[in-house]
């Protein structure tokens, strides 16, 4: 009996003995997989478009010949017709629109044209010629008594070249002398013009930079010694002629003239071309 015992406790002792004692290993996975998608899209466009343009600012006279001859600035610098000149179509074939001459004698006068001088300008015009053969003047700001006190003049200055020209009377020059057109106060487009088409003619003068554009397009500039427009005389605005006894008389439509004591910026001259082929 006693050896029964004995067994019993090594049976027992076999069971718990560190040899015997069952390793427990207790495994946990954890799979934890946070994913966070937090895509936040902005789009934030703001585009601001200023087309306020101001074409009356600086305005010294305004022709677009609606149904007459007058100034529409608002400062009463009304041309008036001499010889026939007439209302015809314009760039739209609209009737009234456009001043017409004969290339006889026709052309408009503006008396008093001293508020029509600056020394900073721009004289911007759409002109549509039926003829080149002779010299013919588009507008001129002198005495059109005796071609004396030249301030600016757009001319077609040779027969049959088609060539236009821009010219800005010198100060130094005498009042009382006959200036026209010469290489020194003169840019001869390098573009010439046809007949039968409308051209929008730009011509710019500021600190003695002298530009001339024809649809937008620069055809020729200069760098004047004077940064002053001629200003002697009582001039007038003449347009469609010269003087009285050398007329060079113009053939064709002119329109939309304005003549401004400042320069105008590209989106100004963008917009006051008739037919917006600026090329711009
Ligand atoms: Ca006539
Ligand atoms: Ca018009």
């Amino acid at each position: 009996m006693r050896k029964l015992a004995v067994l019993l406790i090594l049976v027992i002792l076999s069971f718990i003995s560190p040899s015997c004692v069952k390793e427990v290993v207790k495994e946990v996975v954890v799979t934890d997989t946070l994913v966070v998608r937090d895509t936040l899209t902005i789009r934030d466009t703001l585009t601001v478009r200023d087309t306020v343009l101001d074409l009356t600012c600086g305005l010294l006279a305004y022709y677009p010949f609606n149904g007459n001859f007058k100034d529409e600035s608002g400062h009463g610098n009304d041309a008036v017709g001499r010889n026939g000149v007439f209302l015809t179509t314009d760039y739209k074939d609209e009737a009234n629109r456009s001043a017409g001459f004969d290339g006889l004698n026709d052309y408009l006068i503006v008396q008093n044209g001293k508020p029509l001088r600056s020394d900073t300008m721009t004289l911007s015009v759409h002109i549509y010629s039926d003829s080149w053969d002779l010299e013919r003047s588009i507008l001129a700001l002198h005495d059109f008594n005796d071609g004396s006190a030249f301030h600016y003049n757009l001319v077609q200055p040779f027969g049959g070249t088609q060539e236009l020209a821009f010219s800005i009377g010198d100060p130094a020059y005498p009042c009382t002398g006959l200036q026209h057109y010469n290489p020194s106060i003169s840019i001869i487009s390098t573009q010439k013009v046809t007949t039968g088409k409308w051209y929008h003619l730009l011509a710019t003068f500021a600190n003695g930079d002298q530009r001339f554009y024809i649809d937008g397009q620069l055809v020729g500039q200069k760098t004047q010694p004077y940064k002053a427009v001629r200003d002697c005389g009582n001039p007038s605005l003449i347009i469609g002629g010269w003087w009285q006894s050398s007329l060079f008389p113009f053939s064709g439509k002119i329109d939309e003239i304005r003549i401004y004591n400042r320069l105008l910026n590209k989106c100004e001259i963008n917009a006051i071309d008739l037919d917006g082929d600026t090329g711009s």
